[in-house]
């Protein structure tokens, strides 16, 4: 089955609004329709920037997709700073990340937590980006598939196999994650085989090949091509490179 590749720029928290647009700006000027035809290409600044670029987008007429960076499960209420699917959703966005491991390790989302969320962005017809990956600790004592397992099993469980098809799941070594210490491509590969191997027993082989799988991870220019030729690489979440356009715009033109 052939899957069309996700390339999203995970902005984290930089640029602001002003800064955002002009980043943008310059990304457009470098794509064409050809390379969203052969990929979805997604940023995904902080919320500030997420009004101002969805008008650049819709005025615009661009082919880039919008996505945040995370989300309370709930759809209103009591949640001082916390920001809603609905809230997201009417903001134009399409992908939201869940469970990226700044989240887990900084703010403590479990599990439980990333679950609730994959299911609240469903549920706002967005698509999850949920983030799954070992430490470089659990690396070495032998556990990255056990890890991997319980992140994906946990992370989607009552998730149905036709919804489980339509998300994205980005593998992502902690060890690799802002460190210039890129995976190996065939650790890459690895990672997001046991994603896949994992979502093939929940779901089974036709779901499996279906759900698109990104590598993230010091994602650069001089490795995407190497990183995406991998057979279970369907994609990258990038983010350092993503914050400049040139090298995001070599990225997303990997192929
Ligand atoms: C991993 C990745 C983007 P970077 O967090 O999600 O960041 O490319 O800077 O390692």
């Amino acid at each position: 089955m052939s899957r069309k590749p996700v390339i999203a720029g995970n902005w984290k928290m930089n640029l602001t609004h002003l800064e955002g647009i002009q980043l943008v700006q310059n990304l457009a000027y470098h794509l064409d329709s050809t390379d969203f035809d052969k990929a979805d290409v997604a940023v995904i600044p902080p919320f500030t920037s997420l009004r101002s670029i969805q008008t650049l987008i819709e005025g615009d007429r661009l082919d880039l997709t919008l996505g945040a960076q995370s989300c309370h499960h709930e759809t209103s209420g009591a949640y001082t700073g916390e920001i809603s699917p609905t809230m997201l959703s009417a903001l134009g966005c399409s992908w939201v990340i869940a469970g990226h491991s700044e989240r887990r390790t900084l703010f403590g989302e479990t599990d439980e937590v990333v679950n609730a969320k994959v299911k609240a962005i469903i549920a706002a017809e967005m698509t999850p980006i949920l983030c799954v990956g070992e430490t470089l600790e659990q690396r070495e004592a032998g556990e990255a598939e056990a890890v991997i397992r319980g992140q994906v099993t946990g992370s989607l469980a009552g998730v149905s196999a036709e919804q489980v098809a339509d998300l994205v799941i980005a593998y992502e070594p902690i060890w690799a994650i802002g460190t210039g210490r890129t995976a190996l491509p065939s650790d890459a590969d690895g990672g997001c085989a046991t994603v896949r191997a994992t979502v093939a027993e929940l779901h089974g082989t036709e779901t499996a090949e279906a759900v698109r799988i990104q590598y993230g991870g010091s994602v650069k220019p001089g490795n995407v091509a190497e990183l995406m030729s991998q057979p279970n690489i369907d994609g990258a979440l990038v983010g350092g490179a993503s914050l400049n356009a040139d090298d995001f715009a070599v990225i997303a033109r990997f192929h």
